[in-house]
């Protein structure tokens, strides 16, 4: 592919990312909601926050050469699930796996795969719950199933990946043995602390539901009542 051939499939990959803004837009949407219903219902919410991301299209070339993936958009649609991204960092490890279900009990939502670097962590240490999914997006009176990976994981998994992803960075994915060995090691200690927080939660949960019955709701209407 020549140089002009670059710059065309440049200009037709801005206008055919729209769709994933629109994906990325449907599960903003679709977050906020279950943001709002989870603390309706159970009295908290397990999500601490959201980021999305659509990628460039240098970067979605990058990913296409580096995938062998054909140079072209039905190829680049087809292979590249990763255009439209969402990450939700949550405290708890349970909250990883419950938000997950939520996901997939959503009918018109199509969970197509999970990997799970959670149970089995990639050899770097990484760790996060990856849900690749297809999303309905209204685009010319039709509705398109968009790619959408949604990243899951905890506060800790998150401040380790994006360490992780800055060394990577600044060493161009060369980064020095004995950096990888202090990594993997600190990638143990986020295992230890998220097990801990995780037993510690489940204590104060089950102390919770041993204060005597209607303790909470007179304790709230105290409040209210300004007593
Ligand atoms: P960026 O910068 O996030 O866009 P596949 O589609 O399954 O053939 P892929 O897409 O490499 O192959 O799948 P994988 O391994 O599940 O990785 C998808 C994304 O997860 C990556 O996207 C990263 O965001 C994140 N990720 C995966 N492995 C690591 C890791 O070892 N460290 C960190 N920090 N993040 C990781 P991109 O496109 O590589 O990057």
């Amino acid at each position: 592919m020549d140089c002009k051939q670059i710059d065309t499939l440049k200009a037709d990959l801005t206008d055919f990312i729209s769709s994933y803004r629109y994906a990325v837009a449907e599960m903003r949407n679709r977050t906020e909601i279950l943001k709002t219903d989870f603390q309706d219902v159970h009295g908290y919410n397990p999500i601490e926050h959201v980021k999305y991301r659509v990628k460039t299209p240098e970067s979605i070339l990058k990913k296409a050469y580096r995938k062998s993936c054909d140079f072209n958009l039905h190829s680049i649609r087809d292979n590249i699930r990763d255009i439209a991204g969402m990450r939700i960092t949550c405290s708890f490890l349970s909250d990883i796996y419950r938000i997950c279900e939520v996901l997939q009990r959503q009918t018109d939502l199509e969970v197509v795969v999970i990997k799970d670097y959670i149970s089995r962590p990639k050899p770097s240490g990484y760790k996060s719950l990856h849900l690749i999914m297809k999303v309905p997006v209204p685009i010319y009176e039709q509705i398109q199933m968009t790619w959408v990976e949604v990243q899951i994981r905890t506060i800790a998994m998150d401040f380790w990946a994006s360490l992780e992803h800055k060394l990577n960075y600044k060493f161009n994915y060369a980064v020095p043995t004995h950096l990888q060995t202090e990594l993997k090691a600190a990638a143990e200690t986020v295992t230890m602390l998220d097990e801990k927080m995780e037993n510690l939660n489940q204590e104060i949960r089950d102390l919770n539901d041993h204060v005597a019955p209607g303790a909470s709701e007179l304790f709230l209407w105290e409040k209210l009542l300004g007593n």
